[in-house]
């Protein structure tokens, strides 16, 4: 008996690339042999869609994916994420329709509270999904305030959709020391950096230039009784720069480019109706200016600073933090 736990999906059809990348993720998937199918089960660890996905193309992809993984595995559970959650008139809920759609298959069970349960297989599991806690921080909440069972039964897995606390740093995050259970998998942070990166198992693509760089190789995490063992996911895609008028050298992976010294994203295809691009930098007085790119609006210098820590997945001192938010 074994599971196996999958990362971040993110399943999309908002950019031009994603058909074909998706797709060859779905085709590796789909060869692999995870074992016979009685004794194998999946947690996908959520963020099975990218928010705001269009409906018709991006079903495709999940009906795909799972009909896939229904046919491989006797159970799937899936942990709620931030993508699969959103508002609904002021009401906060998990009302995605994907997993509203998932969640009416048999072999499929969504998990959008922190809960223990016991899988089919007869594995016991602590899931601490996203979700949003009246009046509450999240990490906080997860760190501090669950029923005594959370943090005292010795699991098979602890797992959920959640950034891990980093010592040395007041930066958010769920404190996982304060769980009995040592065997862990978390999704949500799409790279594995950081002292506890072997308990991410990163998202299956890197769907921003600085997810490219992870630590470690992402990976399908396989659990027993007794231990772990991980399945690489290959490199299916990788984002490169190019000279507005340089020709394209002939890649193996699919390619995503940004386009340099030019003027604008219309340029761009024009010049390259074949590659796929993602934007233009264009040189404005020496200084580079990046288009194209959906814009980030921040509220104020402090909140512009918050979204740059947890973007870049910088660590930063707590003097450091309070010097900079003086100065801001
Ligand atoms: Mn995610």
């Amino acid at each position: 008996m074994k599971f196996y736990v999958l990362g971040d999906t993110h399943f999309g059809t908002a950019h031009l690339w994603d058909k074909e990348v998706f797709g060859q993720f779905i085709d590796w998937f789909d060869q692999i042999d995870f074992g016979k199918q009685e004794e194998c089960e999946l947690i996908q660890l959520g963020d099975v869609v990218n928010r705001a996905s269009n409906l018709g193309d991006t079903l495709e992809l999940v009906t795909r994916f799972f009909d896939i993984a229904c046919s491989k595995f006797k159970a799937i559970y899936i942990i709620g994420g931030n993508h699969d959650h959103k508002n609904l008139n002021g009401k906060s809920q998990y009302a995605t329709q994907y997993l509203k759609y998932l969640g009416n298959k048999k072999q499929i069970r969504t998990i959008y509270e922190e809960s223990i349960f016991d899988t089919e297989n007869g594995f016991k599991i602590i899931a601490l999904p996203f979700r949003r806690v009246e009046g509450k921080v999240l990490d906080d909440y997860y760190s501090n305030e669950l029923s005594e069972e959370f943090y005292t039964t010795k699991a098979d897995l602890l797992c959920g959709h959640i950034a891990i606390r980093e010592p040395k740093t007041f930066y958010g995050g769920v404190d996982i020391e304060k769980f009995a259970t040592d065997q862990r998998a978390f999704g949500h942070i799409h790279i594995r950096w950081g002292n506890y990166k072997k308990d991410y198992t990163g998202s299956i693509l890197p769907f921003k230039i600085d997810e490219e760089k992870s630590e470690l190789n992402r990976v399908i995490k396989c659990f027993t009784k007794k231990g772990h063992s991980e399945i690489e996911i290959p490199k299916f895609m990788q984002y490169k720069a190019l000279q507005f008028g340089e020709k394209p050298q002939k890649e193996d992976l699919i390619t995503i480019y940004t386009i340099k010294n030019c003027k604008n994203i219309q340029q761009a295809k024009m010049q390259y109706p074949n590659l796929y691009i993602r934007g233009v930098e264009k040189i404005v007085n020496n200084i580079s200016v990046k288009a194209g790119e959906k814009n980030e609006i921040f509220a104020n210098s402090l909140d512009a600073l918050d979204n740059m820590i947890k973007e870049t997945a910088f660590i930063i001192k707590r003097k450091t933090l309070f010097l900079l938010k003086s100065i801001l």
